[in-house]
Order: structure tokens, then sequence, then C-alpha cells
């Protein structure tokens, strides 16, 4: 009775974020899940808009389906709210066994302010715009706008009450994030009167526990943070409207709660003061110690993925991924060579993934993303979606355990290897079957298919000397650390099915693993155990 009675507490708690030793879970029911997510377009928040959606997401063989709800959409008129799409959309998804993200498209949608209402766009006495320094109004709402945080607060909070009622006891809706890539293009902060007498104001003492001066230890935003005080200050009045917001959210229904990033350059180090190169305000890397000083009430600044390079890529996972942050990526590029960063975030122990774009509307939002709006643009993602869907759960386990690690191939085609206790694990690229041979002609060619990177290996220990290994188009040799010899004593190929059961195909030995083990172009699953001789 006690197991029955601990077990349907655990189905009734709500989804939520744990963390522990600087790893991550996103728990729902109780138990640690990985979203496997698939982002809908901007305007395919509509009952009519939504049969592609579930196609889309099913043949990427999707988890999650991650869903704008607009301001503009749920309160035409100002009061009255119309929550019939939420009501489709959790339906719809349940019948398609889907979870949900939903994005609350409010003040800020990719900072501007297109997604709210008509009777607040056409009122900018009562909701403010930013301006600049010589009174002029900018496109995007003041973060000084009382009367805006209170409307959009105010909605924000009818649609938390609307999924309590219908959500609260299926867990369909995982969780929300909060408006989207927020920030300013092009000024640096708003420059009107509220603005400016909170620009004068003491820096408060939480975000100088959390972002480090770069001048005086204390005094006014100029004294403490100098050339970056403008850009700090925004991204604090921005975090402070939005934790406002998400925290009235979770006083009527818990969920877990995020924020969107449109990336700066992550290779730019130390990073120099804004320059009109990225949306001022908005969490950036640099600012995440300021929006989790100022907005406790969000739990992860996440990357939106556009820049394809892998040193880019790279550089945000680990900017992004903190034991203070989780790393979840909600936005990804569509183009084929953004495909293998998902090895690498899974393997990272990020919650989920989430490819931008994802159902077969007939727009392409290329350059950013593929060129494609068929069935083709979930070639890139779906063979490595295939592999964990079955085991997402467990895999979510080993990756709050830490146990978990993972590479994309990098632009250069290098070699990279990945330490774990006791072993280490050596990734090569674009190797034929017979590895590095000295036997020349079409040997020493490199493998078919290779010619662009697109390998990539998720790697979990899950014993002393037990590993599983699944990826694609990459070589992986397990050598011991520490100089010791090691022996390879078995690969079994298989797969977990969804009790989270090993199921063996077969044994890999001979050519199969001579030359270290060769995942092919269609990624597989192994399971790996090593020896040391005595
Ligand atoms: C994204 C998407 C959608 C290297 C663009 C990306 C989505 C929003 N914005 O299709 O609008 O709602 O979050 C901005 C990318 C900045 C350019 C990066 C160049």
């Amino acid at each position: 009775a006690g197991l029955l009675l601990s077990q349907s507490a655990l189905a009734a708690e709500l989804p939520r974020l744990a963390s522990r030793d600087g790893h991550h879970a996103l728990l729902v029911d109780g138990k640690p899940f990985l979203i496997l997510g698939a982002q809908a377009h901007n305007s395919s928040n509509y009952p009519g808009a939504l049969k592609p959606v579930w196609a889309a997401a099913n043949d990427l063989k999707a988890n999650t389906v991650l869903m704008p709800v607009a301001w503009e959409q749920v309160e035409p008129v100002e009061g009255t709210f119309d929550f019939s799409f939420v009501d489709t959309l959790v339906n719809e998804a349940r019948q398609q066994k889907k979870h949900l993200v939903i994005l609350w498209f409010g003040t800020w949608k990719n900072t501007s302010a297109q997604y709210t209402p008509a009777w607040v766009k056409l009122d900018p006495q009562r909701f403010p715009f930013n301006v600049d320094a010589d009174g002029k109004a900018n496109y995007s709402l003041s973060p000084f706008g009382a009367e805006t945080l209170k409307a959009d607060k105010r909605a924000f909070v009818a649609l938390m009450t609307h999924l309590k009622k219908i959500d609260g006891d299926k867990h369909t809706v995982l969780m929300v994030q909060v408006e989207n890539e927020v920030g300013t293009y092009g000024l640096v902060r708003d420059f009107g009167p509220a603005a400016q007498a909170a620009f004068e104001q003491p820096v408060p003492a939480t975000v100088l526990a959390r972002k480090k001066p770069v001048a005086k230890a204390s005094g006014s935003w100029r004294e403490v943070y100098g050339d970056y005080a403008d850009e700090y200050f925004h991204a604090w009045a921005i975090a402070r409207y939005i934790n406002e917001i998400a925290t009235a959210g979770r006083a009527v229904y818990n969920l877990p709660m995020y924020v969107n990033n449109a990336l700066r350059d992550p290779l730019e180090q130390p990073p120099k003061p804004w320059n009109k190169n990225f949306a001022s305000g908005g969490p950036t890397w640099d600012v995440i110690d300021i929006y989790k000083a100022a907005a406790p009430a969000i739990d992860i600044a996440s990357p939106d993925i556009y820049a394809p390079e892998s040193e880019q890529v790279n550089a945000n996972l680990r900017l992004f991924g903190r034991s203070d942050n989780p790393l979840w990526v909600p936005e990804i590029g569509t183009k084929p060579a953004y495909g293998r960063y998902l090895w690498a975030m899974l393997g990272r122990g990020a919650i989920g993934v989430s490819p931008f774009g994802i159902d077969y509307f007939d727009y392409s939002n290329h350059p950013l993303g593929s060129t494609e709006t068929d069935k083709r643009i979930v070639e890139p993602f779906e063979p490595v979606y295939r592999m964990f869907a079955p085991m997402q759960r467990l895999w979510a386990q080993w990756a709050f355990e830490g146990r978990t690690q993972g590479v994309a191939e990098a632009d250069d085609r290098k070699p990279q290897q990945l330490d774990f206790p006791g072993w280490t694990a050596k990734m090569t690229y674009r190797l034929g079957r017979f590895g590095e041979s000295s036997w020349g002609g079409e040997f020493a060619k490199p493998a078919a298919g290779t010619e662009e990177p697109r390998g990539g290996a998720a790697l979990a220990q899950i014993g002393p000397d037990e590993f599983v290994i699944i990826g694609q188009r990459v070589r992986v040799r397990m050598e011991p650390a520490e100089g010791t010899r090691g022996m390879l004593l078995r690969a079994e190929q298989g797969r977990f099915d969804d009790q989270g059961r090993w199921v063996m195909e077969r044994v890999w030995n001979g050519d199969q693993v001579d030359y270290g083990l060769n995942l092919p172009a269609e990624p597989v699953m192994l399971k790996v155990r090593m020896g040391r001789p005595k």
C-alpha cells in the first residue's frame, strides 16, 4: 500500500526541475523526462493549422510540441478572454500522445509588440514604448510601462488559471516560455523618465551579489558597471518585468518557466559593451547572472541556436549549460548541418532540444533554417530522436546522474575525446571501415557519405567499465584513461525498450571492432563492456 501511495503521489506531482551536483532533470510525474521537441512556426497557433503540426511532429518522432499562445489571440477585447485554441491544442496533443510547451507571446516577441492586442498597440500613452536619449519612441515596449506590465500579467495569469483547470491533473503541458526573445535591437535601453530615474538609483544588492562590478563596488549603474551599465540596466529592467509576470502565473499554477535568447557572439571574449550587435537587455550569456538575480521565478535562460559553426554552437552550449542553469535548447535551425549537434546537447545532459519550424507550413525561415518545407526538414533530426525516443526516461535519468557526455563532429573534422572516470572515448571522423590503415589507395580515401560534417555520438557510462554509445558517422574507440591496458570484452548492438530493458540484436566482433567501433550513417546503439587484464 505504501508503494502504491507513493506512486500516485509522484503521478500527482507537477512537472518541475531538479538539480543535483550540477546536473539537471525535468521531472514529469516524478521522474526525469527528456524533451524531444518540435517547435511550430509563429503563425501555427490556430485550430485549423494544427493537422500538419502533428504530422511533422510524428515524422520527427518528437514527444513534445512547442506552440505559441498569443496575447492578441486570448484577449482581443480588454478583459475578455478566449482560450478556445488552448482547449483544442491540449485535447489534440493528448490524442497524439504529445506533451506541450506553451510559448507566451506577450509584451515582447522577438523584442517587438507585434503579438500584443490592438488595444495595446493603439494606446502608447497607456502602454509606452522605449524612447531614445532624444525622447524619440522606439518600436519596442518599455519595461517601465506599469500598465503594460499589469495587463500582460493579468492575461498570463488567466492563461495559467485556464491551464490549471484543464490540465492540472494530466500534465500534458510541461513548461511555459515567458515572452519570446526579449530585449531591444538598435537601442541600448529606455531613456524615458521612469527608466532614467531608476538608472540613477543604486544597483540593487541582489544584482551586486551575482554580477561582479567592473568599476566601483556599489553606487549607480554607471558607477558600478561603467560602459556596460546601459545594457545591464536594460537586462535588469526586463528581467524584473518578466519576473513579476512569471511569479503571478506560478502562484496559480506552478509550472517550470524559462526565457529564450537571440544570441550574441559567444566567441567575443571578453564580451565588449553593447554596440548594436545584438538585442540589448535580452538574456544573453553575459547577463544570465542579472536574470538570476532579478527573475528568480524564471528557471532557465536558454539559447536559440541559429549560427551553425561548430565553435559557435559548442561555446553556446558551454555558456548556457551551467550548474545554476539547465541546458535547454528551445530553438535550433533546421538546416542539415544542425542535426549532429543534438548528439552533443543530449550527451551534455540537456533537459531537451527542439528544432524550429516543424509543421510543414509553406514558409521557410531560410537562411536561419532549411529551404525545405516538407518532410525533408525533419530528416537531419529524426535519426537522433529515433534512438532516444523509446529510452528517453532512462537517458534523462543517466543525465541527471552525470553519467552522459556527447560530441558533434567539428567543422575542422578533427578527432575529439571525452573523458570518463577510468576511460577515455576517442572519436574520429571520415575514416573508412579499415581505419587509419597504411594500405593506401581506396583505403586512404574518406568514407563515402562523409563529405559534410554530420557525425556525432552520445555516451553514457552505466557501470565502471560499461558504456552505452549512440551515434552516427563516427568511429569510437574506448581507451583506459591512465595508461593501463584495456580490452574490449563485448560490444552488443541493440536498443532499450520503453521499459528500460536492453534488447540485444547481435554482438559486434571481427571486422566490426578491429579498427574501432564504426558507427554508420544510420545511427546505432551499442552496449560496450571493457576490461583490464591483470
Ligand atoms: C527566432 C525565429 C522565430 C546568426 C526566427 C531568431 C522565433 C524566434 N528568431 O525564425 O521568429 O520565434 O525566437 C533570431 C535569429 C537572429 C539572427 C542570428 C544570425
